[in-house]
Formats: C-alpha cells, sequence, structure tokens
C-alpha cells in the first residue's frame, strides 16, 4: 500500500523511475526464476554494467552481467552465466553464489567483485578479480561463514585494504570493517556500525548496501535495516558517514529510514516487502547517484538521489551513536 507524502513527511531521499522494474526474469535470454540484487558500475566508456544475481529454477544463484548506454533501457545480457559457482574448485559456492557488490580498484587497474559464497558452513564472503567482466581471478572464501553484505574499499586506509561485511554473532548482525595487507588475510577487525534494538526500523539485523561513497565529508553509507514483524521482515535503507582516515569511526547516522517498499512491484513477489541495492553508479556531475536495487527478491529497480541532499540530511537527522540504543 502507498504511503502518504506531505510536506511534514517528505518523499524519500530516493526517486524511482517510472519505468520500474527495468529488467526482469522474461527479459533473459535463457530460462530463470527471478533476477535481482544486481551489481553496477560504470566501465571506462561510460557504459552501464550490471551484475545481476539470477537464481534458477532449482534455487541456485549465478551472476550474468547485463550492459546498457544510458544505465536505463537497451539493457545487452549475456547470453549464458557470466560468472557461476565453481563448487569443484571452492567448496564454499556449493549452493550458489549471490549479491556482489563492485569496487574499481586503480592500484590494481581491476574490479573487485565481492560476493557471497553460499554452502553448507552458511554464507561466506568471497571476492574475484576482473578486468573485463569476461575472466575472473578467484580468490575464494575470504570470510567464514556466517558473513554476507561485504565490500571492497577503492584503494588502502594507510598500507591496507579495508572490507565492510556483515557477520553474524549471537549478539545480531552488525557492520564490521576488517583490513589485509594482500586482499587474501584479513585481520583488525572491528563492529563500525551495531544494529539498533527494539523497536527500531533497523533492529537486531543491518547490513551494507552498496560499496561506500567516498566524499569530502566522509565515506558515506547506505545500509538496509531489516524489521521482523508478524508477518515477516521488511528490509529499507538508511544512512551512516565514517571517517575517511579512519572509516572504523561512525561520524553520523540517521535516526530514520530514508527509502523503503512502496511499490507493488517491491511489496509483492518472491520475497515481499524488500529493496535490496548491491550496486550504484554516479553521474558526471559527482552527485547523481544511480541506485540499482532488487525489489522483492525478483525483479530490478533504478531510483536517483543526490550525494549532496544525503550529507545535508545527515546533518540535520543524524547524530553520533549512542550506546546501548
Ligand atoms: C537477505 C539476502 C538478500 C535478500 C534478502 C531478502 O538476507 O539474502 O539476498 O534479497 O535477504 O530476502
Amino acid at each position: 500500500m502507498k504511503k502518504a507524502k506531505t510536506p511534514e513527511h517528505p518523499a524519500d531521499l530516493f526517486t524511482r523511475h517510472d519505468g520500474n522494474p527495468i529488467l526482469i526474469a522474461r527479459d533473459w535470454p535463457y530460462p530463470c526464476n527471478t533476477v535481482f540484487n544486481p551489481a553496477a558500475t560504470r566501465l571506462r566508456d561510460g557504459t552501464t554494467l550490471l551484475f545481476c544475481r539470477v537464481e534458477g529454477r532449482n534455487g541456485h544463484s549465478h551472476f550474468t552481467a547485463a550492459r546498457s548506454k544510458n544505465g536505463v533501457d537497451g539493457w545487452k545480457i549475456d547470453p549464458e552465466p557470466t560468472l557461476s559457482p565453481d563448487p569443484g574448485k571452492y567448496p564454499g559456492e556449493l549452493w550458489g553464489i549471490e549479491d556482489a557488490r563492485i569496487t574499481w580498484v586503480e592500484e590494481l587497474g581491476k574490479y573487485a567483485v565481492v560476493y557471497t559464497a553460499f554452502s553448507r558452513g552458511g554464507p561466506g564472503v568471497s571476492i574475484a578479480l576482473t578486468e573485463d567482466f569476461r575472466s575472473f581471478e578467484r580468490l575464494g572464501v575470504i570470510m567464514p561463514p556466517e558473513d554476507k553484505d561485504a565490500a571492497l574499499l577503492p584503494h588502502r586506509i594507510g598500507d591496507f585494504w579495508a572490507m565492510i561485511h556483515r557477520p553474524l554473532t549471537t549478539l545480531g548482525a552488525h557492520v564490521w570493517i576488517s583490513y589485509s595487507p594482500d586482499l587474501r588475510h584479513w585481520g583488525s577487525h572491528n563492529m563500525i556500525l551495531p544494529a539498533r534494538r527494539g523497536a527500531w526500523w533497523d533492529a537486531n539485523k543491518i547490513g551494507l548496501c552498496t560499496p561506500l561513497i567516498e566524499t569530502p565529508e566522509g565515506w558515506l553509507m547506505i545500509y538496509h535495516g531489516v524489521r521482523e514483524t508478524a508477518s515477516g521482515s521488511i528490509y529499507r535503507l538508511g544512512l551512516a558517514l565514517f571517517d575517511l582516515a579512519t572509516p572504523e569511526q561512525c561520524i553520523l547516522r540517521g535516526d530514520e529510514w530514508i527509502f523503503g517498499p512502496d511499490e507493488a512491484y517491491e511489496d509483492v513477489g518472491d520475497v515481499g516487502q524488500v529493496v535490496f541495492p548491491c550496486g550504484q553508479t554516479i553521474d558526471d556531475d559527482g552527485d547523481t547517484i544511480n541506485l540499482y536495487y532488487g525489489a522483492a527478491d525478483s525483479c530490478i529497480c533504478l531510483a536517483r538521489g543526490k550525494i549532496s541532499e544525503m550529507l545535508a540530511w545527515l546533518k540535520t537527522h543524524g547524530r553520533a551513536l549512542v550506546e546501548g540504543e
């Protein structure tokens, strides 16, 4: 059901594209159940590439690249899966690979694709490097289960690579950062954003959405909060800002969600009441975010927002973390 929007209750910070959903399973060149939760990047020639999660009719997922000149339509979808699970070599991928996040790493001249590998042990974080989204160098599972919702920062912090991820502990599902000298061995683990508790919209379970956005004021994080209700979970989006030089330090966190399920394609599907972005591109103005998200675990949608508005909103609606909330 659509929620009322008035001047007192302004619209979300992201505006949906009129043509949503922009990609559905029926667009696919081969049979599948659903397409959702895509990673995104802009290639050097300006083409938008979505690395889409495709779920087959066996319940297992793989990734297929879709490319578009304008990031909205005219998608050219690879005729076959672009990256498939390879459980023979990588046992952590037994039940599929899910929810990629892409970071361009200038120092390597490669894209880092960080994704969830799902197997008997649970979901873990894996990483693969690529120059062209045709061949991939897989490094395997780098964060053991249960861990997901991970993305690499685009450059080292000091001497170390930094990864945002979401391990599950008995005390909840919170966002962490870890550091590595070589992308393979990770340490210096720190929780950077805890799920809140009680009635909060982001109580008990949160996770990173898209890779962090580097702004002059700090690393901007879009995260999802999961509200458990009697009729299921509601996945909504919130904002937080982290210090540029010490990203484990949260500067501001918004109290309210800034985007949530409202349209029929977000409310109804394999898993209703879900908006789940894994990728964004930023226009040449350096301000406009094209947010690509899975809706109801069933289709791919686009919404647009402005980095400047998100930072301004955080200054008025955000505050420092309060222990115990
Ligand atoms: C999360 C992830 C996402 C999914 C969401 C809603 O835990 O597994 O892939 O979109 O649940 O089902």
